[in-house]
């Protein structure tokens, strides 16, 4: 097995006696530099790190994927490891994957892709290739929209951004009020980012309220989302869940849903309990959920959004059942539904599941 670096250099000091001053010094200031690495670094090196927070439906959905994956790994909350942080990190966002020999990740659908490549088994793709494309749509659906439930109710009524930005503040450390009022002055800003705002508010509760419904009876009979092991879709899906159900305003409604608060719990740490489902089986009640919100909200949603990125517009509006949804584009779902789309292209000769994409009237948003 191999030594950590300060054993190392601490035995070569030991077995290789410093000759001059010189020596000395320079075996020192090796010492003191390697000392001088943060003690995760040191503890860790053999290990992948994520680091994110807990506030970061991403950065926990990677987490929970590395823990399902039983892969070693050590987590560190953003403030703990900003120098970590600043060598690997390309983009500002959360979460950071770096791995062993130190290469950084960011993104937490190609971290899981790349992951799942190099570490196939327990894997979270579906063996039923109609299971696994929707298990993959379903991720994207979570990951995109599901996050304006998350980031919208969370920065949206005083009675969430109170109580979130205090519980932020908590972490911090410091004047909890004069920090959380901070916060609150940067974040409530943002919810226009995800597209929240007067018109479109009662429609991002009602998604939430509505898909809360649809997942109830679909995890009354299965311990995931595709059968008896996590999949893609429970790792999109719930880090918006996890973390929106611990707000005040969305928590109360995840409460009202006894087998989705059972499935939040048990994402923390998610295993292998038994076989993923053929599509037959999860379809009578997934298809509800793929019908009301993928195909009558979030494609469509999605594609106007995209159209309005490559015209330049400033802003776009589109009915969705029956309401009126109007808000600035948001750049990065433009790219995300190129990838679904290029997944979809993958399988697009697959007459089964044409056919389910069609009847849940998905499939003119993704061909
Ligand atoms: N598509 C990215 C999204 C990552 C993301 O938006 N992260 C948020 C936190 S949830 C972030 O880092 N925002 C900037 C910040 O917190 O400073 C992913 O899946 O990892």
């Amino acid at each position: 097995m191999e030594r950590n670096p300060i054993q190392t250099v601490a035995n070569d000091v030991i077995n290789n006696p410093p000759t001059s001053l010189q020596d000395l010094s320079t075996k020192q200031s090796v010492l003191k530099c390697h000392r001088l690495m943060s003690a995760t670094h040191i503890a860790g090196k053999f290990m992948y790190h994520v680091i994110g927070s807990e506030e970061s439906p991403y950065s926990v959905k990677v987490r929970s994927y590395f823990r399902f994956k039983g892969l070693e790994h050590q987590w560190l909350e953003r403030s703990q490891a900003s120098e970590l942080y600043t060598q690997h990190a390309k983009l500002p966002l959360i979460p950071l994957v770096v791995t062993p020999d130190e290469v950084g990740m960011q993104d937490s659908t190609p971290i899981i892709e790349k992951m799942e490549a190099a570490v196939p088994d327990p894997t979270v793709y579906p063996d039923d290739p109609v299971a696994r494309f929707m298990s993959d749509l379903l991720e994207e659906f979570g990951d995109e929209w599901g996050n304006k439930w998350m980031f919208h109710m969370r920065w949206w009524k005083e009675i969430d951004a109170v109580a979130v930005s205090r519980r932020f503040a908590e972490r911090s450390g410091g004047d909890i009020e004069a920090t959380a009022s901070a916060i609150r002055e940067r974040m409530v800003p943002r919810v226009w980012f995800v597209g929240g705002n007067k018109v479109t508010a009662p429609q991002i509760a009602q998604s939430l309220e509505d898909a809360l419904g649809h997942l109830e009876p679909h995890l009354k009979s299965r311990t995931y989302l595709m059968g008896e092991r996590p999949a893609m879709a429970d790792f999109g899906l719930w880090g918006q869940i996890y973390n929106a159900g611990r707000d005040p305003t969305a928590g109360a409604m995840v409460d009202k849903n006894p087998n989705v608060r059972a499935w939040v719990e048990r994402m923390l740490n998610p295993e292998v309990r038994g076989d993923f489902e053929s599509w037959e089986v999860l379809a009578p009640t997934l298809v509800p959920l793929i019908k009301d919100q993928v195909a009558n909200l979030f494609l469509p949603w999605t594609v106007a959004n995209s159209v309005a990125i490559e015209n330049g517009d400033d802003d776009f509006t589109l009915e969705l059942k029956g309401n009126t949804w109007t808000q600035k584009p948001q750049k990065y779902h433009a790219r995300s539904l190129g990838v679904i789309r290029q997944k979809y292209q993958a399988v697009a000769s697959n007459a089964a599941l044409n056919e389910i994409l069609d009847a849940t009237a998905c499939r003119q948003y993704l061909a």
